[in-house]
């Protein structure tokens, strides 16, 4: 057990120690499910980033320096301990956000941990390019660490977002400065004594809590941070952007989506129909990879939407607690009402609503939960703003194609480009359409099967930059080209 998992005041964690914000300021922390604050997290400003960039810049020399096997064995400490408190993780980050128990110990918390040992050993084989030059010498690179990085994350896959940034930042040799969503602040609080217990040396990671316009404005304005990692909403996304540009920082950002999932009529059906489901509604549809406009080959349109809807009516939306829980409850009270702005929105574009389209109110500790039927909804053009805009809730569309052109057509007219899954048997049109398609990452006849050795990230509005194997230990390193002139 966590020394601190039942406290109800969380703390920053600065220096290898737990504090409160400098200003003894402190935030609400709601339980979505039962609709009431449960905690406070630290309200920090500017002050303690400060106090945290001043730590990590201590810590730097010796943390870029410390032989490499050294600092892997810290890494996987960290993921052996996540491991060990996988259960307590689990329902701290399910009563945090909302999420079904079970997803959380299935899918966020294992992947927690997978990412402190993918890079705690990736960085074990990391190596730099070297150049031959004929008649000129040899070419080698340099990868060092930056220094002090930032790391920004999102409140729908809490800790699960938050290690895929740390990880591969301190992998590489920098000092972290992180902020947690405040809307989701725990598991990132439990990091803290999970940190503490493998005896990361003070300094190395410092997690500060607080809302985005304080804390991670501080971090993505303060000199000494010389890069960004950010996971959010593409508005917030082009807000960093601005700030951090001038100051010519290293940004890697991965923002919204509105991805979609294209059955064609040669799909294995009933795989197709299941995995849509699962595309749809994991997490209350509220995972940047989750596919919200269905577009389904005209031949099989009605076969599909009927089958789809069928198994859309058997989810279970209940307490997340319960072990047959599909669907939690939404994140927070803001988020549902704008969500269910867009189902208001889908009515007046035109849409009908096939299934769903209310707030559901549950019954016993639920009772003032923050809950949301899936909602499936048709008949509406995909120029539409429910077909362009972001919703990130458990809401889809549907619509037919007719043909390859216009299902590319369909599936590429939006700013967003993160991630597409296509259903199809025939190779050709699988191989085609993944090439054309605009987006950063493209499933064939499945849905969110992470290598994590991939690039990971989208294009267009979704963001700039990619994580995920290498392509994180690029980005958290500085290259230097050294040439050795010699003569042969
Ligand atoms: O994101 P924000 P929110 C989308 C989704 C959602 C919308 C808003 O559409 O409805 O974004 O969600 C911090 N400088 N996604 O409000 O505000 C903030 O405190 C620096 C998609 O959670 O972007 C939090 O830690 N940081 C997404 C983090 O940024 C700032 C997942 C994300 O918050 C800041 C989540 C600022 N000025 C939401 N303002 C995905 N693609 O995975 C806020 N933050």
């Amino acid at each position: 057990m966590l020394l601190h998992a039942s406290d109800t005041h969380f703390s920053n964690f600065i220096n290898g120690k737990l504090l409160p914000a400098a200003s003894g300021d402190y935030l609400p922390v709601y339980n979505p499910a039962i609709g009431e604050v449960y905690a406070y997290a630290p309200a920090s400003d500017s002050n303690d980033v400060a106090h945290a960039v001043t730590a990590a810049k201590a810590a730097f020399g010796a943390w870029a320096n410390l032989p490499l096997d050294r600092r892997a064995a810290y890494l996987i400490k960290m993921a052996d301990l996540i491991e060990e408190h996988l259960e307590q993780f689990a329902l701290a980050e399910s009563e945090d956000n909302g999420k079904p128990l079970s997803l959380a110990r299935s899918v966020d918390i294992p992947r927690a941990a997978a990412n402190f040992r993918f890079f705690g050993t990736a960085l074990l084989h990391f190596s730099s390019e070297a150049h031959y030059t004929e008649g000129m010498g040899i070419n080698y690179t340099l990868r060092r660490p930056i220094g002090v990085v930032g790391c920004i994350s999102p409140w729908n896959l809490p800790l699960y977002l938050f290690t895929w940034k740390i990880a591969p930042a301190l992998a590489a040799g920098n000092c972290v400065v992180a902020k947690p969503s405040e809307i989701t602040p725990r598991t990132a609080f439990l990091l803290s004594e999970i940190a503490q217990k493998a005896q990361l040396p003070p300094g190395v990671l410092n997690i500060v809590h607080g809302y985005g316009t304080k804390v991670g404005q501080a971090i993505v304005e303060h000199p000494q941070i010389k890069a960004i990692s950010f996971t959010g909403g593409t508005r917030t996304g082009a807000e960093i952007a601005r700030t951090a540009a001038p100051m010519f920082k290293k940004l890697s950002l991965e923002l919204g989506g509105k991805n979609p999932s294209i059955i064609f009529a040669d799909c294995d059906f009933d795989k197709a129909v299941a995995t849509t489901v699962r595309s749809s509604f994991t997490n209350q549809g509220e995972i940047c990879l989750c596919g919200s406009r269905i577009l389904v080959e005209k031949s099989i349109y009605q076969k599909f939407k009927n089958a789809f809807i069928e198994q859309v009516k058997a989810l279970n939306v209940a307490d997340p607690l319960n072990e047959t829980t599909n669907l939690g409850a939404i994140v927070s009270a803001e988020h549902l009402q704008k969500v269910l702005s867009y189902i208001q929105l889908a009515k007046t574009e035109g849409g009908t609503i096939l299934c769903g389209g209310e707030q559901l109110h549950l019954t016993d500790r639920c009772k003032n939960g923050w809950f949301l039927s899936p909602t499936v909804i048709e008949g509406l053009p995909h120029d539409c703003r429910t077909n362009q805009e972001e919703i990130f809730g458990p809401v889809v569309t549907i619509m037919p194609f007719d043909t390859d052109q216009q299902a590319l057509d369909y599936a590429n007219s939006t700013e967003y480009g993160l991630a597409a899954n296509i259903w199809t048997q025939n190779l050709d049109r699988a191989h085609k359409m993944a090439n054309l398609l605009a987006f950063g990452i493209v499933w064939v006849n499945c849905w969110m099967m992470r290598d994590l050795r991939t690039p990971f990230g989208g294009v267009k509005s979704s963001g700039v930059g990619r994580e995920g194997g290498w392509e994180a230990l690029r980005f958290f390193t500085e290259p230097k080209n050294v040439l050795i002139s010699y003569k042969i």
